[in-house]
């Protein structure tokens, strides 16, 4: 079956145990169960990975290039730091689905600018964990239904 890549980068190991005033209350565990189960009902399947390194998410989107057909990622605060990370999902051939759970906009300016959005097909943020399993359906319509542009 085909897979998608569900990609987390670093600190979103700590959901649901800290500031859940900005990143609610649940787990990654859940969030990762959600996108699985909303993948399930396209035939599709999920990998599903979580680095605090730089290089651990490089890796694992160069591992996903020739195995998967879309990506799904939330970088963390790689998200506005990490033009290597631009440079690996450059070279991956699939749609990508950028997602977070809180609105960086509506945060410090730090957070305004984004390494991944120019290689993304679409971007989800503030819709917390429910973004992902929207990115799910986004994929699916990219992946699985030809006519689908965005
Ligand atoms: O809103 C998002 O999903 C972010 O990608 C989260 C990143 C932040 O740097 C981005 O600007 C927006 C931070 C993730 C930190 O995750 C934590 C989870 C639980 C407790 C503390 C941090």
């Amino acid at each position: 079956m085909p897979e998608i890549l569900v990609l987390n980068g670093p600190n979103l190991n700590l959901l649901g145990e800290r500031e859940p005033e900005i990143y609610g209350r649940t787990t990654l565990a859940d969030i990762e169960e959600m996108c699985t189960d909303a993948a399930a009902e396209a035939g599709l399947t999920t990998r599903c990975i979580q680095s605090n390194h730089e290089g651990g998410l490089i890796d694992a989107v160069h591992e996903a290039r020739h195995s998967t057909v879309g990506a799904i990622i939330n970088a963390g605060a790689y998200t506005h730091t990490s033009l290597a990370l631009h440079d690996a999902l450059k070279s991956y051939d699939h749609p990508i689905i950028e997602v977070h759970l809180s609105n960086p906009h509506a945060r410090e300016a730090v957070r305004h600018h984004s390494f991944l959005s120019p290689v993304a097909s679409a971007v989800i943020a503030g819709a917390g964990a429910k973004g992902y399993v929207h990115a799910v359906e986004i994929l699916i319509d990219l992946t699985l239904n030809t006519k689908a542009r965005l």
